[in-house]
């Protein structure tokens, strides 16, 4: 609403902008997303059909990502979560590492593969999983819905890094979650809807799931009275996985104005029907 002079607007880099507040600006060529999701952008129905849309893809972001996935899985390997609940009550009880060999990775876009080939160069054994077929050396490449069941059953840890689109919404939900192998442990480093809220908490409760880690969720900041904050067996943290880094990011964007306006396609364009 600030805008004084929307007709004079040909560029908007935004992230969860107000709805219609894109529409409002007649002259836009092109719009930029300051994040490496568009999600929050396409949300908005009022987004006039034809303009173009660019994201963010930065090996600062993906390096970010990967050292969370890192400490993540050490983490739950060294049994940090169990020592943690053990000195609560101040028990002493040592134990081996868990045995975590088979990762999946479910989304292989740009933050997905790069978690799958890093994983399989660690050495573990690891399936990808995504709505069409890639191929990556080193990793198990599985895609839609009938693969689903093939691509998870020997996860020892599962980590999620689908776009949020209409087909990946309550993509988890009580029969997936089924699938996987009892004692899994899931990491949600995505969006918050992927994963259907209740059905995670029963995967808890009932023992199906050890563990899960989340920085991801349907609302953010998540609400105080949500029961992930106090439900045992959750570690959250406050959607740090991959922030943007506004240096490398700036960059990026200027270029994609400098091509707006010489008419070039743009660098790291979405695909809007498929959403991502
Ligand atoms: C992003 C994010 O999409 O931070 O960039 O989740």
């Amino acid at each position: 609403p600030e805008i004084s002079q929307p007709d004079a607007v040909e560029f908007a880099v935004v992230w969860k902008q107000p709805t219609g507040a894109v529409a409002s600006l007649p002259n836009l060529k092109a719009l930029q997303s300051f994040g490496a999701g568009v999600d929050s952008i396409l949300s908005d129905l009022t987004l006039p059909a034809s303009l173009p849309l660019a994201r963010i893809v930065d090996p600062h972001l993906t390096a970010s990502m990967l050292e969370y996935l890192d400490t993540v899985l050490n983490y739950y390997r060294l049994r940090f979560d169990e020592f943690g609940t053990n000195q609560q009550q101040q028990l002493w009880k040592p134990r081996s590492p868990r045995k975590i060999r088979h990762l999946t990775v479910l989304g292989l876009g740009e933050l997905g593969s790069a978690a799958a080939r890093h994983f399989a160069g660690l050495g573990y054994a690891v399936s990808g999983w995504s709505g069409r077929l890639h191929q990556i050396d080193g990793v198990q490449c599985f895609a839609g819905d009938h693969q689903f069941a093939e691509a998870v059953a020997e996860a020892d840890l599962l980590i999620c890094l689908l776009p949020l689109t209409g087909a990946t919404e309550n993509l988890l939900n009580e029969a997936r979650l089924a699938q996987l192998k009892t004692g899994a442990i899931l990491v949600n480093v995505a969006r918050g809807a992927i994963v259907d809220d209740e059905a995670l908490l029963c995967a808890l409760q009932t023992g199906k799931l050890a563990a899960a880690c989340l920085d991801v969720f349907r609302i953010e900041p998540l609400p105080v009275e949500h029961p992930f904050w106090t439900t045992s067996g959750i570690l959250l943290t406050p959607h740090i996985s991959a922030v943007t880094n506004a240096d490398t990011a700036v960059a990026q964007i200027a270029e994609n104005y400098r091509r707006v306006q010489a008419g070039l396609p743009l660098l790291n364009q979405v695909d809007r029907t498929r959403g991502y």
